[in-house]
């Protein structure tokens, strides 16, 4: 299997994250993507592509031109208002105000976002570009015929929704891969989030569209972020209704019991008959993930690599999460490896 890589992913070098009222070195940092690349040249897993320059159109096309703009200006706007600081928000529309756009970088900061701990420093907007040039050149690769594909994506995007940031995610480059592939000519495309945080995003974007079946597995966001989306009652609205899935499961989750969710999400898929698979591929539901809850092993993440394959869909896998930087790399190769039957 291909692995596309950017190194342009150190441009997203922020310093700090809100983390338990103070600001912490974050969680999701360049080291992550360079232990994944290591993992994926000791075990050969196959060529590393660096990216195709796509530009902005197939980003147009999931996110609003208004979210592009105030990604590209937010790190100069907040400069210039003179903020001494890396870019955070601090105010939102609460309920029974108004959701517009103010001019303000402060309210912009705002409206565009749904959390704070991720913050936006010179250098964001190129590597969130770059991660998803990441994305559509792994897609293309399966366009040109391979079964499979890694988009070495950072940042990651699986919480970024048209026109929202949060999560560590800017844009959704599985939400813009699998636009990518209908308008390749696919008729429908599945996308199954496995990585331990509801995909918030994704499953906004494609809520009320048949075309694009979205199923995630994660942690309770009674529980844990990203807390206001991705109960069982979501299953699509209008057009869309029937292709929403979610499973959550609780603290201290084994394999175990996890494999229940990916068995029934699998059924789903199956069902749908995807041209295309895409799996938003987090690694935080290890046991040593230092934010999250699950009680997987490293083992296990072969066998989660070997029951995907079974589903026989040309399949791209997109980085998402997982902050366990010394295990990252072995977790989510052997995702991939498992997928191979290299296991
Ligand atoms: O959820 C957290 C968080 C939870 C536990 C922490 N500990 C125990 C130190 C620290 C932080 N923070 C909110 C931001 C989480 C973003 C998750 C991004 C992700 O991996 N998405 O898939
Ligand atoms: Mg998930
Ligand atoms: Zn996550």
């Amino acid at each position: 299997m291909k692995t596309v890589y950017s190194p342009l992913h150190h441009r997203r070098t922020a310093t700090s994250e809100l983390d338990g009222g103070i600001l912490v070195p974050p969680y999701e940092n360049p080291n992550r993507a360079e232990t994944i690349l290591a993992r994926v040249k000791d075990r050969q897993l196959g060529e590393v592509l660096a990216p195709v320059e796509h530009g902005l159109e197939p980003i147009r096309a999931i996110h609003t031109d208004d979210y592009i703009d105030f990604l590209e200006h937010c790190w100069d706007d907040w400069k210039a208002a003179g903020k001494p600081g890396e870019a955070i928000p601090a105010v939102w529309a609460g309920r029974g105000m108004r959701h517009r756009a103010p001019k303000d970088i402060d309210g912009r900061l705002g409206y565009y976002s749904f959390a704070a701990e991720t913050s936006i420093t010179d250098g964001t907007w190129e590597a969130a570009r770059a991660s998803v040039d990441v994305a559509l050149t792994a897609q293309q690769q399966i366009l040109n015929g391979d079964s499979a594909a890694f988009a070495l994506c950072r940042p990651p995007g699986h919480h970024a929704a048209a026109d929202l940031y949060g999560g560590y995610c800017f844009f959704n480059n599985a939400a813009i891969a699998a636009q990518a592939f209908r308008d390749g000519g696919a008729q429908r495309v599945a996308i199954l989030d496995v990585d331990f945080h509801h995909g918030n995003g994704t499953q906004s974007i494609f809520y009320e569209r048949s075309d694009v079946f979205t199923l995630s597995i994660h942690g309770d966001p009674d529980l844990v972020f990203p807390h206001f989306l991705g109960f069982e009652d979501e299953t699509g609205a209008g057009k869309g209704e029937g292709y929403n899935w979610n499973r959550r499961y609780p603290p201290g989750t084994p394999f175990d019991i996890w494999k229940g969710g990916l068995e029934d999400a699998c059924h789903q898929i199956d069902a749908y008959n995807p041209d295309y698979l895409i799996v938003a591929l987090g690694v935080d539901t290890f046991e040593g993930d230092p934010i999250s809850f699950f009680k997987l092993t490293s083992d296990d993440y072969l066998r989660m690599g070997e029951r995907i394959a079974a589903l026989g869909k040309p399949t791209l896998f997109t980085m998402e999460g997982g902050y366990d930087v010394e295990a990252i790399g072995v977790n989510a190769v052997n995702v991939l490896e498992g997928f191979e039957g290299r296991a």
